[in-house]
């Protein structure tokens, strides 16, 4: 039997007081949905740096999917982020969901500083923007489990020698969550839903990136 092209889409259980994480809401709404071909495998992560480490490796080797994109909430941010870099690093501001706070550890010992998004982050960024979802590309995704879960991802999928290609989004507060935060930002469901879907369409259509100005100065 042909084996079936799968997508491995990520989010976290809730953090830092809050009893709803949006990502959460994004994978559950999705799991189990087929988009060109490939068929979506939601799974849902505890924000703790221990048992994320042994479960990113688990699922991309059980499942060897063709698309990784983990998903999280990044509280205050406006738009969806498209992640371009996961660094070497661990800061925890923050206890993790198990209680541990480790403090300028690296992910991965002896791995390089940082590692790339494989996905074509130019193109998803037109996309989203023509669909008229308020998207934007980071620099940055922090120093937290994110960060981590993405530079496990990117690390797992640059030595897994197959053409997988990986990367990370971070998604604001959901309105409820932000109503707690007057004058914060937030995004309904259903945009971040209808996002994260172009965002995997735009990156199984096509593999190459375009050249397009989407950096910052400072
Ligand atoms: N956001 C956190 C961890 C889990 C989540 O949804 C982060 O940005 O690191």
């Amino acid at each position: 039997m042909k084996s079936q092209k799968l997508i491995l889409l990520t989010g976290f259980e809730p953090f830092g007081g809050e009893s709803i994480n949006p990502s959460q809401c994004i994978v559950e709404a999705l799991d189990g949905k087929r988009i060109d071909g490939h068929r979506i495998v939601g799974r849902v992560l505890p924000v703790a740096f221990t048992p994320c480490k042994r479960l990113v490796a688990e699922w991309i080797d059980e499942l060897n999917p063709t698309l990784v994109i983990g998903l999280g909430q990044a509280g205050g941010r406006a738009e969806l982020s498209l992640e371009r870099i996961a660094i070497n690093l661990i800061d925890a501001r923050i206890c993790d969901n198990e209680g541990n706070q480790p403090v300028d550890a690296p992910v991965l010992a002896g791995a390089g500083a940082g590692l790339f998004s494989s996905l074509p982050l130019k193109r998803i960024l037109l996309a989203l923007r023509d669909a008229g979802i308020p998207v934007a590309i980071s620099h940055s995704a922090g120093t937290y489990v994110c960060n981590q879960v993405f530079f496990l991802t990117a690390a797992r999928l640059a030595n897994s020698g197959n053409q997988s290609r990986g990367g990370f989004i971070h998604v604001p507060w959901l309105p409820e969550q932000a109503a707690n935060y007057p004058g914060q930002a937030s995004m309904a469901l259903d945009t971040m839903i209808n996002g994260v879907k172009l965002a995997m369409r735009t990156s199984l259509a096509d593999d190459t990136d375009i050249a397009l100005a989407a950096g910052t100065t400072h």
